[in-house]
């Protein structure tokens, strides 16, 4: 009976609030679980866990907030998703209901042991990001609308782990910035751990290297933007802020 009240009680704090996150990874046909914020207690402690705690699908208001790099409170993972450097990793959501702004996917290298690695302190780079594909920023197609699938199914994004990287321990970060409301940005983070493996011998230069939380700020016109502006709604291009991608 509790269990069947927890899980009603999930699924409507799901449909209430409308939002989401990042609740399981695929690597080829394997299927690695992640951290489910509305689920059992249990998970903390989970010798399987590979993600890093959340306990709420509610976005991260503030570009300088300590959790915008791991969510909160982001305790580490137990463990973590071995891969091969080019193999491609899903991320799978929840039917994402957002449309508008930009999707990054983030790395960092966790100078060992990810279990004892401070996110906050991590140099970050971007391994592929997702932005407007095609129209305006107010009414064309980002990919962050176009992967949000109705229906039930769930909602899934693919990027590739440079195929030249060195092997190591590194988190991986999905991020959604949802732009719907204006001037009022939404951030939806969330890390798995990674045991990259692989005969790779590149890491990516300082150029490509940010802070999270540092590389986002109300000073800049992506992030503290009103899409239903007469300045903005018609624009065609959006740049996604931050580094350059790093691709190896
Ligand atoms: C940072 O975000 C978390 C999670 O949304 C929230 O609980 C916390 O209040 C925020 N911290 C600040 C300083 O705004
Ligand atoms: C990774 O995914 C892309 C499409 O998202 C695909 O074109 C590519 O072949 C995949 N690579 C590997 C190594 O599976
Ligand atoms: C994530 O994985 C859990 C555990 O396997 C499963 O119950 C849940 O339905 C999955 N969620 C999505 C959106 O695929
Ligand atoms: C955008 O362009 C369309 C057609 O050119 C125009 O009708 C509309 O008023 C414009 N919207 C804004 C917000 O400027
Ligand atoms: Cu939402």
């Amino acid at each position: 009976m509790w269990q069947y009240l927890a899980s009603v009680v999930g699924y409507l704090a799901h449909q209430v609030s409308a939002h989401g996150g990042c609740v399981n990874y695929t690597v080829g046909d394997t299927w690695y679980p992640g951290y489910d914020p509305y689920g059992p207690a249990y998970q903390d402690t989970a010798p399987w866990m590979v993600q890093r705690k959340w306990i709420t699908n509610n976005p991260i208001f503030e570009a300088d907030n300590i959790s915008l790099s791991c969510n909160f409170p982001g305790n580490p993972a137990q463990t973590s998703i071995p891969i091969n450097a080019g193999d491609n990793i899903t991320a799978v959501y929840y039917n994402w209901v957002h449309t508008v702004g930009p999707m990054v996917a983030w790395m960092a290298d966790c100078r060992g042991d990810c279990r004892t690695f401070d996110s906050s302190k991590g140099d970050w780079f971007k391994i592929g990001e997702k932005g407007l594909l095609y129209g305006t920023i107010l009414e064309g197609m980002w990919f962050q609308h176009e992967f949000g699938v109705w229906g039930g199914a769930p909602s899934l994004w693919t990027e590739n782990i440079p195929k030249d990287l060195e092997p190591g321990n590194y988190l991986i970060r999905h991020e959604i910035i949802s732009l719907h409301s204006a001037n009022k940005p939404q951030w939806y983070p969330e890390c798995a751990h990674l045991e990259v493996k692989g005969s790779g011998t590149k890491f990516p230069g300082k150029e490509f290297m940010a802070k999270i939380p540092g590389v986002y700020s109300m000073n800049q016109p992506e992030i503290n933007i009103d899409i239903y502006s007469l300045e903005v709604a018609n624009k065609t291009t959006y740049k996604v802020p931050g580094p350059p991608v790093w691709s190896g």
